[in-house]
């Protein structure tokens, strides 16, 4: 299977050099030429607690340098995505699926609205991860990765690419019921990026002290009860429990919003916390402390 991965931050860059790794033959496209000279140059480097590794591999800035593939992997930013699924349907074979594994909500439906529905897969990642320079990724806390098809139920291609990433050592399952994979890292997310890009610590002392852990509390419960009034099952039953968990399991990660407030790079608030606050007002649910993180953030965003 042919793979191109769009966006080669930190989780580009992460599933870059491990399907790299284990033989497939994959490429990376950022539309940052900084990051593409970086590793046209240097390779991928990867830096995992019991060493690093470098791979080299296929990297250009726009995707229509690419042979036809049969996978995407789109892990830019959502403010991109609408740009990386045209370049992805650029360079689709007849038959490829493009996959995303983004944080926030409404990343599959604007990919799905370029080249429709059933060439979409979604699903999440608790892998944690920080771009350390271009080319460089820290490799912070690993976790499982899900995914489905958007339309209907998994199928072999699902299997197949699941199977790949196990392979390669991003243990990946399939799951019929990406709305719930979706909310269930939304819930996460939400726990877990404002408040350790405003407090500027790593994942895991959110989960160290009582004050921080009732600051998740409140607004992952707030994000639960939004998913309920929405009809969601989310993929855990306790979800507080679930936020501390994965912030334990990524204790050394810079969360993605703190490494992009640290950057001077827009964060995808608007998509964490913003669409619980945009589907609370939509279902009739009071989320005021995800209100105030999405304000905190945005005031923060334009200091
Ligand atoms: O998804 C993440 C992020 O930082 O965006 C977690 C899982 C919280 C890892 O940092």
């Amino acid at each position: 299977m042919k793979i191109a991965i769009i966006g080669a931050g930190a989780m580009g860059g992460l599933f870059g050099a491990y399907l790299a790794r284990s033989g497939a033959e994959v490429s990376v496209v950022d539309i940052r030429p900084e990051l593409i000279a970086a590793i046209q140059a240097n390779g991928l480097t990867v830096e995992e607690p019991e060493g690093e590794m470098n791979l080299r591999l296929q990297a250009v800035v726009e995707a229509e340098q690419l042979e036809p593939v049969d996978l995407v992997i789109v892990f830019v930013k959502s403010a991109e995505t609408l740009q990386a699924a045209k370049s992805a349907g650029r360079i689709l074979r007849e038959g490829g699926r493009i996959l995303t594994l983004q944080n926030g909500m409404g990343n599959a439906e604007v990919i799905a609205a370029v080249v429709g529905s059933a060439r979409v897969l979604a699903g999440t990642t608790a892998h944690g991860a920080t771009l350390l320079e271009p080319g460089r990724i820290r490799h912070a806390g690993r976790g499982e990765t899900q995914l489905g098809r958007l339309d209907g139920s998994a199928d072999d291609f699902c299997r197949e690419v699941a199977a790949l990433f196990s392979s390669a050592g991003l243990p990946t399952r399939v799951d019929d019921d990406v709305k719930s994979l979706i909310w269930g890292k939304l819930v996460i997310n939400a726990g877990i990026n404002a408040l350790t890009a405003l407090l500027k610590c790593p994942n895991g002392q959110l989960a160290e002290r009582d004050e921080t852990r009732e600051l998740v509390a409140l607004a992952v419960r707030e994000a639960v009860a939004v998913a309920e009034a929405a009809g969601i099952r989310l993929p855990y039953a306790d979800a507080v429990d679930k936020v501390l968990s994965v912030a334990f399991a990524t204790a050394a990660n810079q969360s993605s919003m703190l490494q992009d407030l640290l950057r001077g790079r827009p964060t995808e608030v608007a998509v964490i916390n913003g669409a619980v606050v945009r589907e609370g007002v939509r279902l009739g649910v009071a989320t005021p402390v995800n209100r105030i993180l999405e304000l905190l953030i945005r005031s923060l965003e334009n200091c």
